[in-house]
């Protein structure tokens, strides 16, 4: 039996605030003086498909006053406490990404910034090329990538990829300092967090304008604090993968730090083209398989036109920018476009996405009408399936069981960047609408709303496993992520704000394929086990898209409390 609750809050404006629960017949909702504030009857039965049980939905939309509350049913049963108020997600947006502070390598974590999370600075070794003897690399710096102390080239440009685009369209949700090394320098400290990844990205660059795949080990470490790893780290082969995806980050971030450090912006301007000319010298894909023996992370992939797709349209906007030649960027866009190619997805996988983002909300409108169309009506689609797929489970989730794989939760928030972006597109079309039109247009905005506050509803736990995915944030979130710095640091709780990688309907690790039976429904698929790499990793492109759907939801709050301090 249980009431499941997004256990961090609900905003106070929003008309739907949802709850599911086990049992039918009346709820309350009680405020922290355990008085009464809301009565109401659960709905109809539902049989749900995601996790295999009948459950009721509640909606207590109507309550709006500040507080912290609970909810409870006839027989004493109690949710979980969550508040409802203004901007509730700020504290667990911001945890998120300060995160990735945690995950620097090739420095010292200081207490003054770590809290009790500190340590000496690790990977300081120089590591060597894989493939040509004792040469060496000195790439220090950039993010472990997640559990591991693997640095990868195609994770990290879409992590990079998320926030810088969050700060693009949401940036009143990036004003708080997050007590990091460059706090207090006047440039927004996501943008300082970026730079740390982008720096080590630039030293994976070779002449040749080609990207190692990856830094890493010849095997993961043992769980060990990382300035006891003492492996020598090997630069993996250059792939396209690699190549089109740092062409694309760097793209994008010399336009984003162009007023912040123009001598940095230029270097990645220079970096972007350099691997731009190695993508046209080498047409064909040249994919990333681990050398036989070697076990970390592969990111391997069956095409590279989704990484070309992505770094040609970054190209083509800070050409645009600089008022430079596009010919090139937009035959080789019409190129793959042609191809009928997916681009709707903003994982390490399908970056393609990223494309959409940078086209769509690109306000020179560089791309064209016939190119933005193709995107356009991708996204609208893709949203719309996703609108109505919502539907279909009781907790209004825009998943479907086969959606549960490995990193499910990066699903999850993946699929609230697309809504976002289709209410991004219909906010700017809506100023050259007739008055019918935008009252369609601010109708469909609302149900987009609706399902992307379901997914983080989802994520901070309102799902079956009653867990809250991100460390520190609910009364019951996850306490044992796969990571080897929290395993090895002798502090009982995890740092706060890191996303568990979440239920996975084919587990692939040990513990979870012995504890889990076969058959379990999806969302059931999920122990909170430090051991189970394969449900409860953490890493820093699934904190990325949940940091860019926060800050969506952040800043409809922040924009009603704008409109009200102008008196409008
Ligand atoms: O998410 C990846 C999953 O799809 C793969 O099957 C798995 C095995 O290669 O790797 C996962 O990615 C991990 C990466 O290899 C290393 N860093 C942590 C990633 C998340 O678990
Ligand atoms: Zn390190």
């Amino acid at each position: 039996m249980a009431i499941m609750v997004n256990q961090v809050g609900y905003e106070a404006e929003d008309a739907g605030k949802r709850a599911v629960a086990s049992a039918p017949g009346g709820y309350v909702l009680k405020n922290a003086a355990g008085e009464t504030v809301w009565r109401g009857e659960a709905g109809d039965a539902v049989r749900d498909p995601l996790c295999g049980e009948t459950l009721y939905p509640l909606d207590f939309g109507s309550v709006c006053a500040a507080g912290k509350y609970r909810l409870e049913n006839e027989s004493g049963e109690r949710s979980d406490t969550f508040a409802i108020g203004r901007d509730v997600f700020s504290g667990v947006h911001n945890a998120m990404v300060k995160a990735l502070y945690f995950q620097r390598c090739g420095c010292a974590l200081e207490e003054k910034y770590a809290g009790p999370y500190t340590h000496a600075a690790c990977h300081m070794a120089e590591s060597r090329i894989y493939g040509e003897g004792d040469r060496g690399l000195e790439a220090r710096g950039g993010w472990h990538d997640a559990g591991d102390y693997g640095r990868y080239i195609t994770p990290g440009a879409v992590t990079v990829g998320h926030l810088l685009y969050a700060y693009k369209l949401y940036p009143q949700s990036f004003r708080e300092l997050l007590h990091i090394p460059e706090s207090g320098n006047k440039v927004a400290d996501v943008l300082n967090e970026c730079r740390y990844e982008l720096e080590w990205m630039l030293k994976m660059q070779r002449e040749d304008g080609g990207v190692y795949h990856k830094l890493t080990a010849w095997q993961h470490a043992p769980f060990v604090m990382p300035e006891e790893d003492r492996d020598d780290f090997y630069a993996y082969p250059v792939s396209s993968l690699a190549v089109a995806d740092f062409c694309a980050c760097m793209a994008l971030a010399a336009r984003m730090y162009d007023s912040v450090d123009r001598m940095f912006a230029w270097r990645m301007e220079a970096a972007a083209k350099l691997s731009w000319q190695w993508l046209e010298k080498h047409p064909e894909p040249v994919l990333f398989v681990n050398p036989e023996g070697s076990n970390t992370g592969e990111y391997g992939d069956s095409t590279d036109a989704d990484e070309r797709l992505w770094a040609a349209a970054e190209m083509l906007l800070l050409a645009a920018r600089r008022g430079e030649d596009r010919s090139g960027y937009m035959a080789a866009l019409q190129k793959i476009l042609a191809t009928g190619l997916a681009v709707t997805d903003f994982g390490w996988t399908n970056v393609a996405g990223f494309a959409a983002l940078a086209v769509l909300t690109d306000f020179r409108q560089t791309a064209g009408k016939e190119i933005r169309e193709i995107f356009r009506g991708q996204v609208f689609r893709e949203a719309d399936r996703l609108t109505d797929m919502s539907t279909r489970n009781v907790f209004g989730m825009a998943m479907k069981a086969e959606d549960f794989c490995w990193g499910s939760n990066m699903v999850v928030t993946n699929r609230g960047i697309l809504l976002a972006l289709a209410c991004e597109i219909l906010r700017t079309e809506i100023k050259d609408m007739s008055r019918d039109q935008a009252r369609e247009a601010v109708a469909r905005m609302a149900r987009y709303q609706e399902v992307i506050q379901a997914q983080i509803d989802y994520l901070l736990g309102k799902n079956i496993t009653g867990y809250s995915f991100v460390t520190g944030y609910g009364d019951h979130a996850y306490r044992h992520p796969h990571l080897r710095t929290t395993a090895a640091d002798g502090i009982d709780e995890p740092m706060a704000g890191w996303v568990s990688g979440g239920p996975n309907g084919k587990p692939g690790d040990e513990l979870a394929v012995r504890e889990i039976p076969a058959g379990t429904p999806p969302m059931k698929c999920y122990l909170d086990r430090e051991e189970c790499y394969s449900l409860n990793e953490m890493t820093i492109y699934w904190n990325s898209s949940a940091v860019f759907v926060t800050a969506f939801l952040r800043s409809r709050a922040l924009a009603v409390e704008s409109h009200r301090d102008s008196g409008i």
